[in-house]
């Protein structure tokens, strides 16, 4: 039997707007309502930006209590992924700052980037002192990975004792600035897991625009995790805006069935992730 994929939503993101994708949520009630019909569609992770109800995305801890608050009011046993990425520009005391909630989970930024025509700011000593907050708060972290050379890091990271292994990686691959969606560059940043890292660890791709599907069936197929989500793209096909966060979960677990992927479920994703119930 191969092993259950933990799919990952992405529902709001930092970049994102209603401009160009209608159905974005963005109040803490319509994050709610979305994280609820992810989870229904088969997500077992919501990863959670919040923003402000003007959309200008934010890291305000009261903001994510909101947000954290309606999820779990609707889907109380959904991992909740929070991001410490936030958006450029934002300083990394405030992107640490709503750790104080303890989310199940929360996202690890393995390095500086161009991020599009931005810059991406994670320097090693960030890094270090964010892996230690997440640590300390008894939150599992999932490292967000853009290019070989962040794996690279994580590995040093991991020797010298600011990681613990198993981990949990996410593969982002497409953002401009980082590697592309290629699947050369999968198969060579899955070949530096093998080398560096413990065989127990856990590895999902995210695939930007256009690269989320073909991505995630590479992954069903390899045997990894998905995420998927508007944060990351906000078409169903070419063209048509997605209808939903939960279309395209939907849309994963067809596929995952056709090629023999058990969907996890949020209890079962607890388990393999080794997040408490
Ligand atoms: N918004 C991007 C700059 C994360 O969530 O940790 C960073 C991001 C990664 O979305
Ligand atoms: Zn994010």
């Amino acid at each position: 039997m191969s092993e259950p994929v933990i799919i990952t939503c992405a529902i709001t993101g930092a970049e994102t707007t209603r401009d160009k994708q209608p159905h974005l949520p963005i109040t803490p009630k319509e994050q709610g309502i979305a994280a609820q019909q992810a989870v229904r569609a088969g997500a077992a992770v919501i990863h959670l930006h919040v923003r402000e109800d003007d959309g200008t995305p934010s890291q305000r801890p009261e903001r994510f209590k909101e947000a954290i608050g309606e999820i779990r009011a609707r889907v109380p046993e959904v991992i909740i992924q929070m991001s410490t990425g936030g958006a450029i520009g934002e300083t990394i005391e405030n992107r640490a700052r709503p750790l104080t909630l303890k989310p199940d989970m929360a996202t690890l930024n393995m390095g500086t980037m161009n991020f599009g025509d931005e810059v991406f700011y994670n320097r090693l000593r960030d890094i270090e002192r964010l892996a230690a907050r997440i640590y300390e708060h008894g939150v599992v972290p999932e490292l967000e990975i853009y290019d070989a050379g962040m794996l690279e890091t994580a590995a040093r990271l991991v020797k010298k004792g600011v990681l613990k292994e198993p981990l949990f990686m996410q593969f982002v691959l497409g953002v401009p600035g980082g590697m592309s969606g290629d699947l050369r560059n999968l198969m060579h940043l899955l070949d530096l897991r093998l080398s560096h890292f413990d065989p127990a660890s856990h590895w999902a791709v995210a695939g930007i625009g256009r690269h989320e599907l073909p991505l995630a069936v590479q992954a069903l197929t390899l045997g990894g995790h998905v995420r998927v989500g508007l944060e990351d793209n906000i078409y169903f096909t070419k063209g048509v805006l997605a209808k939903s966060n939960a279309q395209l979960v939907e849309r994963i677990v067809r596929l995952a069935d056709e090629l023999g992927r058990p969907v996890a479920s949020c209890k079962e994703a607890r388990k393999l992730i080794g997040i408490s119930s």
